[in-house]
């Protein structure tokens, strides 16, 4: 066991610093403000690496481990979460569930273009009235010749309107049957095929949420993922994967919030001296270092099973659950430690929060982790 960064990771780390410095903290109180998309800043990480950062090279990606993947998303969660969750979006669902479960011939065609940022992703499971309850789904594909053809909708989709590529869980057999969902690979333009942006969202916006329409939309067999009927197996393992990065993604917004609370503590004076020289102050510090540490370390457990391909449904759940938990936390606190200034939009920790809350609700609430948890430990 070594708890040392790797050099990979350093390098990473000052990578997306860097690039965060320069892309992101200029602009991203307008996108918040605005709920802006800024899909050039995501085109560019792109030409970083960072969209299909643990791609093989032979598809376009960078090659790296999900080590990397989480500290990539660490850093650009202590920046902004928002971002951070269409990295997380982009990489583990859409371009994850065609590297892992496609074809090769799906694999050349869609994975170099998701790497290189010519083609941003989207993944669709939820529906308007399935959020949880994920396999009682309604969108459905009934077979046409050589064609499936699709009905109904998906809500919640990060990047459904900008996205190039999407990957959708549909209904191909009968409902509840857990080999009764498909999931297909559907391009931008076609017909049938639109989408609708969901706005005034709380946080996270400057990640685009969209609900997608299927009007009849017909879709050749081999855009097929796998096998029929193998859809809700292959999402199932998909969030197991992408847990993970909202895990990395939480850990971020948390050490965030939680170093913007230090510096704002030394800072401030109250009764003569710094509010950190008050144990009220100094033990809300203690409690969010050790419970970002610790929601670093579940992180960092279930990123290396993932690369030693090992079961990781309970792991990546503690690490979800945990970790998205702490993000609150320490958003919630640094807002208290900063008091009025802290309610405002000028001071950091209002941003952490809203982001973090969605931490908590995406890729799985934290309840729907605790019904996996306890599924795992009761086994
Ligand atoms: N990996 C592989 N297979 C899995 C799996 C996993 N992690 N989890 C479940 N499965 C399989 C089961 O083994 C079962 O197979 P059989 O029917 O052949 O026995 C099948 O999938 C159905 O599983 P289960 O009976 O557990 O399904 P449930 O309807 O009870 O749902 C939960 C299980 C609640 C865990 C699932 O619906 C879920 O994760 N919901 C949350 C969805 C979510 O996170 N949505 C957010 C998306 S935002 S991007």
């Amino acid at each position: 066991m070594n708890f040392e960064l790797n050099e990979n990771q350093k390098m990473i780390t000052q990578m997306v610093r860097d690039f965060a410095e320069k892309e992101i903290k200029p602009n991203m109180k307008k996108w918040d403000d605005e709920e802006i998309f800024p899909i050039e800043t995501m085109k560019k990480m792109g030409e970083l690496g960072l969209l299909g950062i643990y791609l093989p090279e032979e598809y376009g990606g960078s090659g790296f481990s999900y080590l990397e993947y989480s500290t990539a998303l660490m850093e650009l969660g202590k920046v902004c979460g928002g971002i951070g969750l269409s990295v997380a979006a982009h990489n583990s669902l859409c371009t994850g569930h065609i590297y892992y479960h496609g074809n090769e011939e799906q694999k050349k065609k869609y994975l170099p273009k998701l790497a290189s940022g010519e083609f941003i992703g989207a993944w669709g499971l939820t529906e308007p009235n399935t959020g949880s309850d994920a396999m009682r789904m309604k969108t459905v594909a009934k077979k046409d010749g050589n064609h499936w053809v699709i009905n109904g909708a998906k809500n919640w989709i990060t990047h459904g309107l900008s996205g190039d590529v999407a990957v959708v869980l549909v209904r191909t057999g009968d409902l509840l049957d857990s080999n009764g969902i498909t999931a297909f690979i559907i391009e931008k333009g076609t017909p049938g095929f639109s989408a609708v942006k969901i706005g005034d969202k709380f946080g996270v916006r400057a990640s685009e949420t969209a609900e997608l329409i299927f009007d009849n939309v017909r879709v050749h067999e081999s855009q097929v993922i796998g096998e029929v009927g193998q859809g809700f197996k292959q999402a199932m393992q998909i969030l197991d994967g992408g847990r993970i990065s909202i895990a990395a993604l939480s850990c971020g917004v948390a050490r965030g919030a939680y170093e913007s609370a230090v510096k704002y503590s030394k800072e401030r004076e109250q009764f003569g001296q710094p509010i950190s020289n008050f144990q009220a102050i100094a033990f809300k510090l203690a409690d969010m270092a050790t419970e970002v540490e610790a929601a670093e370390l579940l992180t960092f457990q279930a990123a290396d099973l993932k690369n030693r391909k090992q079961n990781l449904t309970k792991q990546g759940a503690f690490a979800k659950y945990f970790a998205s938990e702490v993000a609150v936390k320490c958003g919630n606190e640094a807002m208290q430690i900063m008091g009025g200034y802290g309610y405002t939009k000028e001071y950091p920790a209002e941003k952490f929060l809203r982001d973090a809350r969605l931490m908590t609700i995406g890729e799985g609430t934290s309840e729907i982790q605790k019904v996996v948890i306890s599924r795992e430990i009761l086994k």
